[in-house]
């Protein structure tokens, strides 16, 4: 099995904890084998781990391209959200839970005159983790912002993650319309955790939904539905509320492709949608020795290398020397009244672009599509 045997207790015992009160992942001690040494604020970055297809979004002639660029762009993302821990540390892994106030900046170069794109991520809350991130590419007047959070709870033995959050793409070309762009987030089912050998798929559906008016109903899918290959997807892009102009079937892990067009000139049917079989672009981090003390890699540097190096006891060392230093800080600002303060982002109540593109969804598929109860907006980038 996966399970080294002697951390089968450990796993054994982390596994009855979360189904017996399917709590908050985040603060359950794990067995070594199942650490990842990379940070939750470190994820925004899947969403430009292909840069070109990104900036290509502002490369739409009219706003229906436009709109089917961004589902591609989307899609093509999917594959690093989703299995890149799999692929890389041969199983889904517990990320290190973001400290309050937590940063994390990183960018992708200008290439092939792709222009420049940074990304900017904080921790915006501990209990419960949220993060939020901003990223820009401002010759392509391409910003994509949003806020992550998770739901968790188990059943039958799957780990089963609902997002609570989205993503808002803005294109704002000068002295033109801004076009925005909301995109809610799949639902996760975590499975092989009896086998200590997590992976995810994808389910329910997802939408991107367009102020242009264009709808991307996404529906996720695994082995043994529609097409009997795990990883599966078939989105239909429609102008609301009429029947898709666009489909597009198949796995969001290698290859989709254009399955039936009716009445749009931007695809074709049997045509390759999104190719993720070749490399993606890993962000660009500036060297630990440059960063400071809440930037995410220097922050978890020992905790980090304990755990790729196997000297768990340095690991949990220094984990709890920064768990003990956050409990700390708590108690000083209660104690002083001041609260700590965001860097990057501001708290508020509502988000007037995310209230009118989700009744937007509703108007057409009478679903809300998600529960929002955070939002955070850039305040100084
Ligand atoms: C975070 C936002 C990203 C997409 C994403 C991918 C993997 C998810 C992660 C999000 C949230 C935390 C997560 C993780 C997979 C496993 C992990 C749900 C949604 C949980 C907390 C760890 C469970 C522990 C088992 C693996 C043992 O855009």
């Amino acid at each position: 099995g996966a399970v080294p045997a002697n951390q089968k207790s450990g796993w054994a015992s982390f596994v009855k904890s979360i189904a017996s009160f399917s709590g908050d992942l985040y603060s359950m001690t794990a067995p070594p084998f199942i650490l990842s040494p990379v940070s939750l604020t470190e994820f925004p970055a899947y969403w430009l781990e292909r840069p070109e297809l990104f900036a290509a979004i502002s490369d739409g002639v009219d706003a229906e391209d436009r709109a089917l660029r961004v589902l591609k762009w989307f899609i093509a993302t999917l594959k690093g959200q989703y299995t890149s821990r799999n692929e890389k540390m041969g199983s889904e892994k517990k990320p290190l839970n973001p400290v309050l106030g937590e940063l994390f900046y990183g960018t992708w170069p200008d290439q092939n005159g792709r222009g420049l794109t940074k990304l900017l991520v904080e921790q915006v809350s501990h209990h419960p983790p949220i993060t939020a991130y901003h990223i820009t590419n401002e010759s392509r007047n391409l910003t994509l912002s949003g806020h992550n959070a998770q739901k968790t709870s188990f059943s039958s033995g799957a780990i089963l993650v609902k997002q609570v959050g989205h993503a808002i793409l803005t294109y704002a070309p000068p002295g033109k319309d801004v076009e925005k762009y909301l995109i809610t987030l799949p639902r996760l089912r975590i499975d092989g955790i009896w086998y200590g050998a997590p992976y995810i798929e994808l389910t329910d559906n997802g939408y991107i939904q367009a102020s242009t008016g264009y709808l991307s109903t996404i529906e996720y899918k695994g082995k043994g539905y529609f097409s009997g290959k795990a990883h599966s997807i078939k989105a239909s892009f429609a102008v609301n509320p009429t029947s898709p102009i666009v489909v597009v079937e198949g796995q969001w892990d290698t290859v989709t492709k254009v399955t039936s067009v009716k009445g749009s000139k931007h695809a074709k049917t049997g045509e390759t949608f999104t190719d993720v079989t070749t490399p993606k672009e890993e962000v660009t981090v500036a060297p630990i020795e440059s960063q400071n003390e809440w930037e995410t890699r220097k922050l978890w540097q020992n905790v980090a290398n304990g755990i790729r190096s196997g000297d768990f006891e340095a690991a949990s060392k220094d984990k709890t020397r920064i768990e003990n230093e956050q409990r700390q800080r708590r108690k000083d600002e209660q104690a002083a009244g001041t609260p700590w303060q965001l860097k990057h982002f501001v708290h508020l109540d509502e988000d007037a672009d995310y209230v009118s593109l989700a009744a937007m969804i509703k108007d057409t598929t009478n679903v809300l599509p998600t529960e929002d109860c955070y939002v955070f907006k850039p305040s100084s980038v």
